[in-house]
């Protein structure tokens, strides 16, 4: 845990008692700080106090006592309307900060020259989180990942000279961070997301943006037109940058490069630096980053720890050895020329995309509580797809759009689904791999807790097919 000292002698309001809430009140206690915890959820309160935290009734406090609001990243700052702790805090005139401001806040007392990693985009932060911690660890390095990726920033050991933080920021964490100053800055890449909690795609950008724009090396996706211009303006800042790119050469950074060969494609990641291209890392045949939208995580992840003086051939060894996250494009299994991936994380038919440009001759187990548009954005995949199996509410609008394209049944459960695609697959004929695919591009909550309760399922039924 990293103790909060910035705020000792002093009252603080922590609201949101999740994850990070916890863990924030627990640091900020421990660094000689007064905390009041609160939540709109009485069992989280009641939680929170039985583990000897101090709760009270926000609702009814004096917030010109306070000296600050901590508040929770999935608690409304400013869309669709400010929560009311935002706007008693704001009534009272005291700051409204999260817990990655503290964390940087304590570092720039502990450890200012301490490296820090912080990665954002809409998509990938949580593979290229993980990946850079993995070549970290590989390079023999003390690394402590966290963040939105899922342990609190504030559950990490603290700031130290030899220690690097790699931490996975969501637009709401940036938002309540005014003072984040990583030393390495990545942005992935932007399209639409969270527009009810930030209202336009402008102002979600900007909040993306100054991850980067405050950070010592910027490291930024240009696959996309607003990414692009976060980097045009960061040349102009005349701070230093590296560019990504999936698609295209770049100037300075480094770019994924792609080669036939025998009908499968070669993936490098090229470095370009004064204006030499040089080939750093080959990630054919690395299973846990299949896909163009990996080779964007890779060369990111490449450059940043580059950045930080590991060798090239120790990261290119790294990669190898990265076992990738559950959920995610996931290889669970294989029977003869069956393989089995569990991309239950696909929530929405942009993540299935990803799963379905990455694989031909694929036995598709799809559906659950549909997303606006369906899938009708992955017509142009559908030669890919040898046949789908339909699960969940969705099964009946999936099917109307697949009629006609691609064979499909109907089989209601993933415990179906499992069993026909297995047995369709294990008959396709030819000489190639084929795939029993789980990537949903539906929310999970119709048939399971969650997405991980989903991909565990799936996991099991192919384990019990031997
Ligand atoms: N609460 C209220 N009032 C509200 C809303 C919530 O009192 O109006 C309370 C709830 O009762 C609950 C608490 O707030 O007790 C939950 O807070 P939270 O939603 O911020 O959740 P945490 O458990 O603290 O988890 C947060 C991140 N959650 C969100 O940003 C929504 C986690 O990211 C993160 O892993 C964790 O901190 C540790 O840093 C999750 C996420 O979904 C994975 N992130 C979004 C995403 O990836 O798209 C941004
Ligand atoms: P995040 O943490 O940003 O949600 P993850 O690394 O958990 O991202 O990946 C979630 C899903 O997003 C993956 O299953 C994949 O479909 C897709 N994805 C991963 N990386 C990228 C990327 N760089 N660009 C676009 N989509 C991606």
């Amino acid at each position: 845990m990293t103790p909060i000292t910035s705020f000792v002698g002093k009252t603080v309001a922590v609201f949101g008692l999740g994850n990070s809430g916890a863990a924030t009140a627990f640091a900020l206690r421990d660094g000689g700080c007064e905390v009041i915890c609160f939540d709109d959820d009485e069992r989280s309160v009641g939680i929170a106090s039985g583990y000897g935290l101090r709760t009270g009734n926000l609702r009814a406090a004096n917030w010109k006592q306070l000296d600050a609001l901590v508040l929770s990243p999935g608690i409304p700052l400013t869309h669709p309307k400010p929560h009311w702790t935002v706007e008693s805090a704001t009534r009272a005139g005291i700051p409204i900060i999260g817990d990655v401001e503290l964390f940087c806040r304590e570092r720039a007392k502990l450890a200012p020259a301490s490296p820090f990693i912080a990665i954002t985009g809409t998509n990938g932060k949580s593979t290229t989180t993980a990946l850079i911690a993995h070549l970290l660890k590989a390079a023999g390095k003390d690394a402590q990942m966290g963040g939105n990726i899922g342990a609190p920033v504030l559950s990490l050991m603290p700031p130290a000279p030899d220690r690097v933080h790699v931490v996975e920021c969501s637009s709401f964490q940036i938002d309540l961070a005014p003072s984040l100053n990583p030393t390495i800055g990545i942005h992935l890449n932007l399209t639409p997301d969270h527009l009810d909690r930030h209202g336009t795609m402008e102002n979600y950008a900007a909040i993306k943006e100054r991850l980067v724009a405050a950070a010592g090396i910027a490291i930024i996706g240009v696959d996309d037109a607003w990414s692009k211009a976060m980097a045009s303006r960061r040349v102009a800042s005349g701070l230093p940058l590296l560019r990504i790119s999936a698609e295209a050469p770049v100037d300075n950074g480094i770019f994924a490069g792609v080669t036939a060969n025998d009908g499968a494609l070669d993936v490098r990641l090229v470095r370009v630096e004064g204006g030499k291209p040089r080939v750093v890392a080959n990630l054919s045949g690395i299973g846990s980053l299949r896909g163009m939208h990996n080779a964007q995580n890779a060369a990111a992840a490449f450059a940043a720890v580059s950045a930080l003086g590991v060798p090239d051939e120790v990261i290119a060894e790294g990669l190898r050895t990265y076992p990738g996250l559950p959920h995610r494009m996931e290889e669970v299994g294989r029977r003869g020329r069956v393989v089995f991936i569990n991309d239950s994380k696909a929530t929405n038919a942009d993540s299935t995309e990803k799963a379905l440009t990455s694989f031909r001759d694929v036995f598709w187990i799809a559906g659950g509580k549909a997303k606006e548009g369906g899938i009708e954005s992955l017509r142009r995949y559908f030669p890919n797809i040898a046949k789908a199996y339909l699960i969940g509410a969705a099964a009946e609008d999936f099917a109307k759009t697949l009629d006609g394209a691609v064979s499909h049944e109907i089989s209601g459960t993933l415990e179906k689904a499992v069993a026909a695609a297995a047995r369709d697959a294990a008959a396709h004929g030819g000489e190639r791999d084929v795939c029993v695919l789980l990537s949903p591009a539906c929310a999970s909550y119709d048939q399971f807790q969650n997405f991980e309760h989903r991909g565990d399922v799936f996991k099991t039924l192919v384990a019990k097919l031997g």
